[in-house]
């Protein structure tokens, strides 16, 4: 095994914790994929951000204090590297058929293909949201905003680094193929588009994009910390580094759009109207068309947890290649021999709650603990309306509103969790998903801003800014 260490050593081409120096093979393969990799970012990484110096944190450890060291750094000069949370040498396998058993260090050959698939499908959505959100730069609201949006390009960027790492280091001839194929695919590209279902739709202005952030970087969160349970070693300690990384990320969707609501609470009371029409009018995003995205990005993000009841999911359980949400905290046998766990189904044009064999039903667990965390987000926004005194509040739709993966698919479910016929579905789709106009108007609204201490008229400033920094610091130079 390659000695590893906290510190990142960064007078390599590749910075690293995991020895790249002491493997001439590995150093040389991940070297020639390092221009592809930089070509990739030029052409479909944040538009026009060549030149710019950009206040951001870079991992330096992977200890504590170590993984977020904050500084200017000239795009695109951020340095991606390779960084996994330290071993812990006596790491057990905790759930599945090998309980008990050594975490493995290397690949288990049974196991190889579907460890690889679940590897590339994460590594997928990465250089998937890069690109999905290349464009933003040119409507930011403030500078602070602009400065969040590359921390998380570039990070996005990071884990795909972390998931070539593993293709390359574990899975050989075809592990390379896979990694040259995750800068192949690209997002909503007709002949190769991305494998899951989010991340081939645009994100076109900054509300999706704080959705987009509040809600499918937190399918993120949940899906890294099952493979942060994996039995396969370097994918569970590189999956926990990322998970500190992804906590910023939903933190700039949920504050994001906590600041959408604060700014139309202040334009209701500029009208002294409630009406959608004035608070448009007023310049602000009416809280109607709020709740029709929070429809839209809730439930493409909730598709991304798979089938209800899904064998592959059952296999990866049982082979201990992926658990649940903080599995060894867990109180059961993390074997899920007899467990039941209540699935919701569809059965005669009604919504069921039925007892399902658990081991068959792990993707419908993670989707309930996600479900659950994702409320938070909605009772803090409603905070907001609260301490306005405006009635409004909102609300998740069911989860079987809008699907498009698992058993509620080609079925029509209101909000509410009726089931619905086709007719009913046409007529009132457009009061619960952005309607076309909806999407114009919103994107009506985005104007670049960019001057220190100015922000756009549709959203509030930040409570704070980055790092201590105030928020009007200048978080990003032009040059
Ligand atoms: N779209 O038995 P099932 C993130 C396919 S986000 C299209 O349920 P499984 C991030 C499925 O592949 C986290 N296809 O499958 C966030 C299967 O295909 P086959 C990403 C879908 O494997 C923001 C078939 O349907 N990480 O990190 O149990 C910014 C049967 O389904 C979809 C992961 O997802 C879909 N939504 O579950 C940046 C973790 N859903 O076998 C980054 C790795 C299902 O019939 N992936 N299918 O050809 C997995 O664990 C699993 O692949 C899934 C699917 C949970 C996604």
């Amino acid at each position: 095994m390659a000695i590893e260490h906290s510190n990142i050593d960064y007078s390599e081409r590749i910075p690293n914790n995991v020895d790249l120096s002491g493997n001439r093979r590995l150093r040389r393969a991940l070297e020639s994929w390092q221009p592809n990799y930089i070509k990739w970012w030029q052409e479909l990484g944040p538009d026009r951000s060549t030149g710019f110096d950009v206040y951001l944190r870079t991992a330096i450890s992977v200890e504590r204090d170590g993984w977020a060291n904050f500084g200017f750094v000239k795009m695109p000069e951020y340095r991606w590297g390779i960084f996994l949370a330290k071993p812990d040498l006596d790491r057990k396998i905790t759930f599945g058929d090998h309980k008990g058993e050594p975490a493995w260090q290397d690949v288990p050959g049974e196991y190889r293909a579907p460890l690889r698939r679940l590897i590339v499908t994460q590594g997928d959505t990465e250089p998937a949201s890069v690109e999905q959100q290349n464009h933003l730069g040119a409507t930011c609201p403030s500078l602070y905003d602009l400065r969040n949006l590359f921390q998380i390009n570039v990070e996005e960027g990071r884990h795909l680094w972390a998931m070539v790492y593993l293709l390359h280091a574990y899975f050989g001839r075809d592990g390379r193929e896979e990694a040259e194929m995750l800068l192949e695919r690209h997002s909503g590209d007709a002949d190769k588009p991305r494998i899951l279902g989010a991340f081939n739709e645009p994100t076109p202005d900054w509300l999706s994009y704080y959705m987009f952030t509040y809600f499918t970087d937190r399918d993120g969160k949940y899906q890294l910390a099952a493979l942060a349970e994996s039995g396969f070693d370097p994918l569970a300690r590189t999956c926990q580094f990322m998970l500190t990384e992804e906590a910023h990320h939903m933190f700039v969707g949920e504050t994001g759009i906590m600041r959408v609501v604060q700014r139309t609470c202040e334009v209701m009371k500029e009208v002294r109207s409630e009406d959608p029409k004035r608070v448009r009018e007023g310049g602000a995003v009416d809280l109607e068309t709020m709740q029709r995205y929070i429809n839209l990005h809730f439930t493409v993000s909730v598709d991304l947890f798979g089938q209800e009841i899904s064998t592959n999911a059952a296999t990866y359980f049982n082979s201990g290649l992926k658990g649940r949400y903080l599995e060894s905290r867990l109180d059961d046998d993390h074997r899920l021999t007899d467990s039941l766990w209540p699935v919701h189904l569809v059965q005669d044009g009604r919504i069921v709650l039925e007892d399902w064999p658990a081991l068959t039903a792990v993707n419908e667990r993670l989707r309930d603990d996600y479900v659950k965390d994702s409320q938070r987000g909605i009772d803090r926004w409603n905070g907001v309306l609260e301490s306005h005194a405006v009635d409004f509040r909102f609300t998740l739709p069911h989860r079987f509103f809008n699907r498009h993966i698992g058993t509620s698919a080609g079925i029509n479910v209101s909000p509410h969790g009726e089931v619905i016929s086709e007719s009913e579905w046409q007529a009132q789709q457009g009061a619960w998903l952005p309607s076309a106009e909806d999407q114009a108007f919103v994107g009506s609204l985005m104007n670049r801003v960019t001057e220190l201490g100015k922000i756009a008229a549709w959203i509030a400033p930040p409570v704070r800014g980055i790092d201590g920094k105030p928020w009007d610091y200048e978080y990003v130079r032009f040059n």
